[in-house]
């Protein structure tokens, strides 16, 4: 059996991206070369306009990712495809509060070993998840206005996290949501365990200067 994942470890910086987030499409390469600055997880979020739509091409991709993590000894997580996610036995699945139910999912892959990471919006829906002992972890967010997703929730601000920290120290969490380099110490400050950005990597013309910027890589 493998090792559980340390998720308060896992979360410090978690990049998240699909084609669709990458200028020329290599998602791959970008991704060898987050990791070897020092990024923390990954999440295929194979989405909107630009992304790839047909299922052999995503499964083929989430491989590929799937390999480098490995290689590089992250986690890789599968955004909301339950199916994908087990039949590449990843090594997690996130998904959101309208996706399938929460409880179908931990249901569903809980049996192959496989982790789980739900996005929360509200306080309430922070309190659920309290009540779900088989979660992983939480995404909280948006933090602040997001160019990467169109459909994004309304923005939570510092509040909700520094709610979610006081009301659970022990569930991991991790902030989402327009976060850059100006504004990552405060939303670290909050007790957070990580953060987890699109743009703020993928749109970066110095990968690896700006996962030290954001608070990933070797502190040496
Ligand atoms: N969920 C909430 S905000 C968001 C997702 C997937 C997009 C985050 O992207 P960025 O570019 O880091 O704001
Ligand atoms: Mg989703």
């Amino acid at each position: 059996m493998k090792p559980p994942i340390n998720w308060h470890e896992a979360l410090k910086l978690y990049l998240i991206g699909g084609t669709q987030d990458v200028a020329g499409g290599d998602l791959v390469g970008l991704l060898a070369e987050a990791i070897k600055g020092g990024i923390t997880c990954f999440q295929l979020r194979e989405k909107g306009p630009g992304s790839l739509k047909k299922g052999e091409a995503i499964e083929g991709l989430a491989k590929e990712c799937q390999a480098l993590c490995r290689r590089g000894n992250i986690p890789f997580i599968v955004n909301d495809d339950v199916a994908l996610a087990i039949k590449i036995k990843a090594d997690g699945v996130h998904v959101g509060q309208s996706d399938k139910g929460i409880r179908e999912t931990l249901k569903a892959v809980k049996p192959y070993g496989i982790d789980v990471g739900l996005s929360i919006n509200t306080l309430k829906q922070f309190e659920e998840a309290l009540e779900l002992p088989l979660l992983d972890y939480v995404g909280i967010g948006p933090v602040f206005n997001t160019q990467s997703k169109v459909d994004a929730q309304p923005v939570v601000g510092l509040s909700l996290l520094n709610e979610a920290v006081r009301r659970s120290p022990e569930l991991p969490k991790v902030a989402i949501g327009g976060i850059t380099v100006a504004n990552v110490g405060a939303v670290r400050a909050t007790g957070v365990d990580g953060v987890a950005v699109i743009s703020a990597i993928t749109k970066s013309e110095a990968i690896r200067r700006r996962i030290q910027e954001l608070g990933g890589g070797s502190s040496s």
